[in-house]
């Protein structure tokens, strides 16, 4: 064991004092392919950051998730599967005492004009293998889903958040 631990420590010395941390653009996209704006997602030592610019949208508060596989590629978006969730039974809602879904997210608000910008953060996902979180890198990537109606964060399965709006891959193959 002391060994080992003894090469980890060094391991951990020989990284940069200030290492930049894994980010990505996700493109979002609407059903026709169109283009419905962006998110940058910046892994931080406790969760993952979003930085969301979206444009296309109809006015209003809009669900939004993580969902489990990086797959836009149907019409209706149904190809991202369920949102990111953990082992065992799925429950889903921000103000659900038995919530287990990692993808869930806050609601962002889209102008008049189409346009959103919000700052979210996920405290249950990461971009890098991780013994916490939820590694959105996975095999099979996973998406970035927004939703016609807003959340409301207790009903089963997706808030009530209704039809899939915009979907970006998240992958970096
Ligand atoms: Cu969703
Ligand atoms: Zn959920």
């Amino acid at each position: 064991m002391r060994p080992l631990l003894l090469a980890a420590a060094v391991a951990a010395i020989a990284l940069p004092a200030f290492a930049q941390p894994v980010s990505l653009r996700v493109a979002l996209k609407g059903p026709a392919g169109e283009d419905l704006g962006s998110a940058i997602l910046a892994d931080a030592p406790t969760g993952v950051l979003l930085t969301l610019d979206v444009k296309g949208l109809t006015p209003g508060w809009h669900g939004l998730h993580f969902h489990e596989k990086g797959d836009c590629s149907s019409a209706d978006f149904k190809s991202s599967g369920g949102h990111v969730h953990g082992a065992g039974e799925r429950v889903h809602g921000l103000l659900n005492p038995a919530l287990n879904e990692a993808g869930d997210l806050n609601n962002i608000y889209v102008a008049a004009d189409g346009t959103g910008h919000a700052e979210l953060f996920s405290p249950w996902t990461a971009l890098t293998d991780n013994d916490a979180r939820m590694n959105l890198l996975d095999a099979d990537g996973s998406a970035l889903v927004i939703h016609e109606k807003p959340d409301d964060y207790l009903t089963q399965p997706i808030g009530g958040a209704g039809a899939r709006v915009a979907c970006g891959v998240i992958s970096t193959k």
